[in-house]
């Protein structure tokens, strides 16, 4: 469950820095204090809490960048390892002919994209591809269907990919999208640790961009996922169309789930020719950083990550969403079905910046949490934070 912090505006800046801050920061550290505790959104920082309204997530949306920035990058270290990032590698197992109607993605079979369909892999294929994710340095393999929900028999097939993936000391995630409790079970069962199911948008928006199922359907598969004891992957989309405030209201919804969710992927639109929204029009980066920082901060505990579109993106505008708090990245040329940077360059880039990939710890393994002696600080993804770092990005570039 998730634990309650001391907000960040009741803790000395310097310890939550984690050292000693120099006579002239701390000076300019007590005044941006003073402001923070003048305006209500930012008098609880740093608490995992579940009460948020629309009004306060707008009012972070509406800070100065840098102030902004400032309060994510202070939330985050309360929280988090700062200079460590998960990377977890995705396999389309099931790809095209979706017949849902997601306005955003090229699997659906009412758009034209010229993706070729392919059957269910076998399981020995998805083994192989989760030992080369593991050897290139990811620590956890997302398997993706698209399926509007899976079927009896392929849900037998994707738990016994679970298995292998596991097997191979790796996290596992899937999205397969619509499930049942029991078929929730059925994956917690296999050995599943994460299952994907984002709400995409705000509940307003939400119907622009799909009409095969409804938020509720996609809340109603969050309970299941939650009531098995698996681990949430949900997050959304920025740079369709929504205003501000959609994006105020997504992130509100996935802060006010009784759970937040363990992962939060932010994903940028990849724009997709043939798709409704092939043409829609970009998002201004930094709206794209206050995106992640407002999720970091209305989720202090989770680990948000900085999912699609980062191949469009610059390094620098790479540097600035981890410096806004979010800590995972995909890793390996491909996402699903469009390109992701490649392995080199991001070894690169983890390299410049100094950061680290997380450890894998599995869920069975709990003598790793006992043994560091680590406060983890939140019992409901203290794997996550631990910070521990392995070298398969900085090292090895
Ligand atoms: N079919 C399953 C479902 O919808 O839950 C699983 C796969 S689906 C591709 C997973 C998520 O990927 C979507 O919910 C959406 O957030 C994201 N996604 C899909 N296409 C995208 C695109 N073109 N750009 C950014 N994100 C995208
Ligand atoms: C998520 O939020 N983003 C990933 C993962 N969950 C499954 C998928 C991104 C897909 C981008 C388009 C594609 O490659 O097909
Ligand atoms: Fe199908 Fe998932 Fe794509 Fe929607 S996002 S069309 S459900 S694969």
């Amino acid at each position: 469950m998730n634990a309650t912090r001391t907000p960040v505006a009741d803790i000395p800046l310097a310890a939550a820095q984690g050292s000693a801050a120099p006579a002239a920061s701390r000076t300019a550290t007590a005044a941006s204090t003073a402001a923070c505790a003048s305006t209500p959104a930012l008098t609880r920082l740093g608490e995992v809490r579940h009460d948020w309204t629309t009004a306060e997530v707008e009012a972070l949306f509406a800070l100065p960048f840098s102030d902004l920035l400032f309060q994510a990058q202070q939330v985050h270290r309360l929280h988090h390892a700062p200079n460590t990032v998960q990377m977890s590698t995705l396999l389309s197992i099931k790809t095209g002919a979706c017949p849902e109607d997601c306005a955003y993605c090229p699997q659906s079979v009412r758009w034209s994209t010229g993706l070729e369909r392919e059957q269910l892999l076998a399981v020995t294929e998805v083994r192989e591809r989760a030992a080369a994710a593991k050897a290139a340095g990811a620590t956890r393999f997302c398997m993706g269907a698209a399926w509007r929900s899976p079927k009896p028999r392929d849900l037998e097939l994707v738990a016994a990919m679970i298995r292998e993936v596991r097997a191979l000391g790796m996290e596992s995630c899937a999205t397969l999208g619509m499930l049942t409790p029991p078929q929730a079970q059925q994956l917690k069962d296999a050995g599943l640790d994460y299952y994907n199911h984002n709400i995409d948008t705000s509940p307003e928006f939400y119907d622009k961009i799909i009409t095969t199922r409804d938020f509720q359907d996609r809340l109603d598969t969050l309970e299941a996922v939650r009531d098995a004891g698996l681990k949430t992957c949900c997050g959304g989309i920025v740079g369709m169309g929504e205003t501000v405030r959609d994006r105020a209201r997504m992130l509100q919804t996935l802060a006010n789930l009784p759970q937040h969710p363990e992962s939060v992927p932010i994903n940028q639109l990849v724009a997709v020719p043939g798709t409704p929204l092939a043409d829609a029009a970009k998002v201004d980066p930094f709206d794209f950083v206050r995106t992640i920082a407002v999720a970091r901060l209305t989720m202090p505990a989770s680990t948000v990550r900085l999912s699609a579109g980062r191949e469009q993106m610059s390094d620098e505008l790479q540097a600035l969403a981890f410096l806004a708090g979010a800590n995972s990245i995909f890793y390996g040329e491909k996402l699903l079905t469009t390109g992701n940077p490649d392995v080199e360059r991001d070894r690169a880039l983890l390299q410049r910046l100094g950061i680290n990939g997380q450890d894998v710890v599995l869920e069975h393994d709990d003598t790793a949490d006992e043994a560091c002696g680590h406060d983890h600080g939140h019992g409901h993804n203290g794997h996550a934070s631990a910070g521990h770092g392995h070298d398969a990005g900085a090292a090895r570039a």
